[in-house]
């Protein structure tokens, strides 16, 4: 340049790369064939005082209930909503060129600084944990598993003695092209909510579901306590979950006389309750259910 020095432009800055959740996609098998993932780099700047242009951001699709862990296993992000974005790396900063370094006393500046290093991650471990958008509850042994294993293909074990399920299982039911995933955690009790029986643990894995279904035996003595059971211990153990959106669903029907479950049925009915009769042993009431949670929503199984 006439009586100046060099006129380099400042370089681009590198791209993130990042993560983001999406609702559409089901499964990480993608990650199985495709192991490395960058982002542009930034463009050199040039003479005349050009800048160079950012380069590109790599966006990483995962689908909801991904989360992100390092090479040692240590939570980095939870992706839970679509559209949630976390950055894993990001694009270094672009160096300054030698036109930055001008002074009225430096005319003639050779300095530049190099433009900084992305962020790399060797290892990014990614796992998909399903999460469930209807949680099964109910009292020990009101068949809860055995209504999983009906409407879904998730096979728990069921027991005739209370507390058959010590830990939480899931499973997915494909209805009308919803992709419903259902959890079924061990029963509750009086006073779960302070600790007793299972209850406690597992009503955190119920938390993030949008639908409850109480399963009910109608064959109980008292429904209408075990109904107030439910009620206190959700309640006591957050006020937000007692009142979530739910199905009460009478099971066992094959039990007692349709007199009785007439009955049973008119009084749910009339503390506005949704209600479902059904034999999960036996299959009845199984289709509709089915209808019915296809109906509120899930993810969509295609596009
Ligand atoms: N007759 C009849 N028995 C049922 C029905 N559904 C479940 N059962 C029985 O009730 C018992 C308890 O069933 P589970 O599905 O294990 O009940 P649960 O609610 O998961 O029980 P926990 O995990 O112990 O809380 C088992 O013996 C089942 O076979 C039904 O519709 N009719
Ligand atoms: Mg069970």
């Amino acid at each position: 340049m006439p009586r100046g020095g060099p006129n380099g432009g400042d370089g681009g800055k590198g791209g993130d790369v990042s993560i983001v959740g999406n609702a559409r996609l089901i499964s990480l098998l993608d990650f199985k064939y495709k192991r490395v993932y960058r982002a542009e780099n930034g463009k050199l700047g040039g003479g005349q005082n050009k800048a160079g242009r950012k380069g590109a951001d790599l966006v990483i699709h995962v689908p909801v209930g991904t989360e992100v862990h390092d090479e040692n296993g240590l939570l980095l992000a939870d992706i839970v909503e679509e559209g949630q974005v976390y950055v894993a790396a990001r694009g270094g900063r672009g160096g300054k060129g030698n036109a930055r370094f001008v002074t009225p006393v430096h005319r003639v500046p050779t300095e530049f600084e190099e433009g900084e290093k992305g962020e790399e991650r060797p290892v990014l471990k990614l796992e998909l944990k399903l999460l469930a958008g209807i949680g099964i509850i109910g009292l020990p042994n009101a068949g809860k598993s055995t209504l999983l294993s009906r409407l879904t293909r998730a096979n728990p074990e069921v027991g005739d003695y209370p507390f058959t399920t010590l830990t939480p299982s899931l499973g997915v039911l494909i209805e009308d092209d919803r992709r419903l995933v259902l959890a079924d955690i061990p029963g509750i009790i009086e006073g779960a909510s302070k600790g007793k029986g299972l209850g406690l643990t597992f009503l955190r894995h119920i938390e993030r579901t949008r639908t409850l279904l109480w399963v009910i035996d109608v064959s109980s003595p008292d429904v209408a306590r075990d109904y107030e059971t439910l009620s206190t211990e959700l309640r006591l153990y957050k006020e937000d979950l007692a009142s979530r959106d739910r199905i009460i669903v009478l099971n066992k029907i094959d039990l007692v006389s349709p007199e009785t479950l007439a009955g049973k049925e008119a009084f749910f009915s009339r503390a506005g309750e949704t209600v479902r009769m059904v034999s999960a042993a036996e299959g009845t009431g199984i289709d509709g259910l089915k209808e019915l949670l296809a109906e509120k929503g899930g993810g969509r199984v295609h596009g």
